[in-house]
């Protein structure tokens, strides 16, 4: 039996205990998450706060409760130099001096979904704090610089999932232990299919070379028939897409022609984890993890999947990778 944090320590040496510590505290975090979603009905933590966060969303009261779980265990964590969440509209620093790590999370990922009891999920990424020590630059670093891209996803099972850059493992939380424990060596995610993954009532106002893309996709243009599978929670798409394969895609609309998915907290880890199992992620025709973000809320077109889908994308939308 490994776990979750043993994994880190052992494959990453060179991040020392200290990130280790740091781990134990998203851990942390995350069961307490989860202890909360399996007994919302009981505990009446369902529906809407009352409030908007940065985004103008309006916050449910599990987002409240997983991002105070996250500030809370990360927070007192040594080498935490700040944490950056979706819910918050600035970072908030702590080992501003010492802390030599930038968390950037999204606490609950696909909140609206929780009343119906659909799966959410808690996304992270993780930065090293610049030697020139300014946050601000420290948070705003593409993806290729990420020490670390991962994921919860609570679901009949509560899964982990993570990449340091060097391959991706999967953690099943154990009730008994209450550790997350190895269950996925080296996940790889197929060459192709035989799922797409797209919210299609947008489909009127996606740019052409998408529109054709999706019917090429449903009508055999790729030598398969696929099925479409649409959760609306990001984490589960992207979940299935990593283990089963196909394409998940949130391309610019005429409502949001920037993207709705946020670059730093949602795009970049489940990117890096993507082209560590050997698929793409692009914004239909650039690489998400190349992208010089300039504000911690961006938001960015995401599409996400196997090797074949993606490529077949670039072709469609006319992209370089
Ligand atoms: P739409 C959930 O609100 C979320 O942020 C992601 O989890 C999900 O992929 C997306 O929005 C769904 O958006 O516009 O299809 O409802």
């Amino acid at each position: 039996m490994i776990t979750f944090e043993e994994h880190v320590v052992r494959q990453h040496p060179e991040l020392g205990a200290e990130f280790g510590w740091v781990l134990s505290g998203l851990t942390l975090a995350s069961k307490k998450i989860e202890a909360q979603i399996r007994s919302a009905g009981l505990s009446g933590v369902y529906g809407a706060q009352g409030s908007e966060n940065v985004q103008g969303e309006a916050q449910q009261k599990l987002d409240v409760v997983a991002n105070d779980a996250m500030m809370e265990s990360l927070g007192s964590r040594a080498g935490v130099a700040a944490l950056v969440s979706e819910e918050d509209e600035a970072p908030v620093a702590f080992d501003a001096d010492g802390g030599k790590y930038i968390v950037i999370f999204d606490p609950l990922d696909g909140s609206s979904n929780i009343d119906v009891n659909v799966n959410v999920g808690t996304i992270f990424s993780v930065h090293r704090r610049l030697a020139d020590g300014s946050l601000d630059a420290s948070i705003l670093q593409e993806g290729t610089k990420q020490v670390m891209g991962g994921y919860v996803v609570y679901g009949p099972s509560t899964v982990l999932v993570y990449t340091a850059g060097d391959g991706v493992y999967g953690f099943t939380l154990d009730a008994a232990s209450g550790a997350f424990v190895l269950t996925n060596e080296a996940m790889v995610m197929p060459e192709q299919g035989p799922y797409y993954s797209v919210n299609e009532a947008n489909a009127v106002t996606w740019p052409e070379g998408f529109q054709a893309y999706v019917e090429m996709l449903r009508t055999g243009g790729l030598g398969i028939a696929y099925s479409s599978r649409y959760i609306g929670s990001l984490v589960a798409d992207f979940h299935r897409t990593l283990l089963k394969g196909g394409v998940f895609l949130y391309p610019p609309t005429k409502k949001q022609p920037g993207g709705k998915l946020r670059l730093l907290y949602e795009a970049n880890p489940l990117a890096f984890i993507a082209e560590q199992a050997g698929g793409m992620a692009t914004t239909g025709t650039d690489r998400i993890l190349e992208i010089q973000p300039g504000k911690i809320h961006q938001r960015t077109p995401f599409c996400v999947g196997s090797k074949r889908e993606m490529e077949a994308l670039q072709a469609a939308v006319g992209g370089k990778a």
